[in-house]
């Protein structure tokens, strides 16, 4: 039996980010984590940070990785066939935004928790949650060598994803669930090849969707829309690289794709899903344990920051005897949840091919209108580029 004041259930980012904010504020917090380190840091999901999380990670020390390896980009382009249009965030909002992947941001996350001497539980089994409903909360586990373990916490933070624990403990007639799944999925792949684009190209086509997005200059990460059902073996790179030339315009005024080596190849199923409330009795969820987006606004990485740095602010205040901030928490993290699932839906439903022409119509007419007015643009603008996280 081990005791804290925080309990954190997962150690993807939303409970790394969390460690280490709790130990800049001298609270002490135990991690639990299913997978080994090196799993959860090899995980390829997320690319794109928004100016507020960057601004969170820099005022806790954890940016400097992501200043001398990331990109910083003015905005994105909207693509549809014989059009390219550059949204410029940084003139529209003043905004701009970084292209670092979440394997990096992971890594860096890693190395403060090492430096904060937090105590970390990686490969456990059997993750299962006590009494959160009272003063006396626990967390039971199988650790790693098979060792039967309780943490006794003031509080439990449950960052353990859309497919944890956490958000089960709290008992259906005390929570509401939202979902809508998506008729389409996302072939996302890496490959060992320079970008074709300076920034990310969002492109609608007749035949699906299309992301060219990037992790370095020698690597390029680009999506496809494809049928939820598919399987990956399906695809050949050939096919995969002929189909992502077609959408995203190659040979149009000038500009190529060029293909490379892949190296990872993934099905990514799409659905928009939101819990609430993200508190009951001394359990806090953040992240994917409460809420999943599309990845079209790329919204999933950046709430799970918002997420937290709204949660570690009344945590801390909690242990020192101030309540309030933690009675509000669910209320305010839900009205950012609720205005990223809204913008997630909305790039999500305007870019992907639904094979109707009347809504391949309107697509287009939504389209041309986000990149003509000053209105529809600043919109899009200040929703990507990301609001601030009180909002
Ligand atoms: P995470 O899922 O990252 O972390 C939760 C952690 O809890 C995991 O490490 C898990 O192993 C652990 N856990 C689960 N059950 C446990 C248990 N019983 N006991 C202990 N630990 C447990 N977002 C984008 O913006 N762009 C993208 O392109 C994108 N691609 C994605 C691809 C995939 C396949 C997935 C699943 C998500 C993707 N996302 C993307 C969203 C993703 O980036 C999430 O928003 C982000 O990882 C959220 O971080 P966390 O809330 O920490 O959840
Ligand atoms: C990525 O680089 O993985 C990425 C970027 C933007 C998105 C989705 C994924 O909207």
């Amino acid at each position: 039996m081990v005791r804290t004041q925080v309990a954190i259930i997962g150690a993807g980012p939303a409970g790394l980010l969390l460690s280490h904010l709790l130990a800049r504020a001298g609270v002490e917090s135990i991690v639990v984590e299913r997978r080994t380190r090196e799993h959860v840091e090899g995980r390829v999901r997320a690319g794109l940070l928004e100016a507020s999380s960057v601004a969170v990670l820099d005022d806790v020390g954890v940016g400097d990785r992501l200043h001398a390896d990331g990109f910083e980009h003015r905005g994105i382009y909207l693509h549809w066939p014989g059009e390219r249009h550059h949204l410029d965030f940084v003139d529209l909002v003043g905004r701009s935004v970084y292209v670092y992947g979440q394997t990096e941001l992971t890594k860096d996350l890693d190395r403060a928790r090492d430096e904060d001497g937090q105590i970390f539980y990686y490969g456990v089994a059997d993750t299962t949650l006590e009494n959160i409903d009272s003063e006396t909360p626990s967390v039971t586990f199988t650790d790693s060598d098979g060792r039967p373990t309780r943490i006794e916490a003031d509080l439990i933070a449950g960052c353990d994803g859309s497919f944890g624990p956490s958000r089960e403990s709290i008992p259906p007639s005390e929570r509401r669930t939202w979902e809508k799944v998506y008729p389409y999925a996302w072939l996302g792949v890496l490959a060992d090849v320079a970008p074709s684009t300076d920034q990310l190209i969002y492109s609608w086509h007749p035949e699906g969707f299309a992301l060219h997005s990037m992790r370095s200059a020698s690597v390029s990460r680009l999506y496809l829309q494809v049928d939820p059902a598919t399987e990956v073996e399906r695809w050949g790179d050939r096919e995969i690289w002929e189909a992502l030339a077609r959408r995203l315009g190659d040979g149009e005024n000038g500009w190529t794709l060029t293909p490379g080596p892949i190296t990872e190849k993934t099905v990514l199923p799409m659905r928009s899903f939101v819990m609430a409330p993200m508190r009951y009795g001394r359990l806090f969820l953040a992240g994917d344990a409460a809420h999943i987006v599309p990845p079209t606004g790329a919204k999933g990485l950046n709430l799970a920051v918002a997420d937290v740095a709204l949660l570690a602010e009344a945590l801390v205040a909690f242990t020192k005897g101030e309540p309030a901030l933690a009675d509000e928490y669910s209320e305010r993290a839900l009205r950012r949840v609720w205005r990223c699932t809204h913008f997630s839906w909305w790039m999500t439903t305007m870019l992907h091919a639904s094979g109707d022409p009347f809504e391949a119509e309107l697509q287009r007419a939504q389209l041309v209108w986000v990149t003509s007015s000053q209105a529809g643009s600043t919109g899009l603008a200040e929703n990507y580029a990301g609001l601030p996280i009180g909002f």
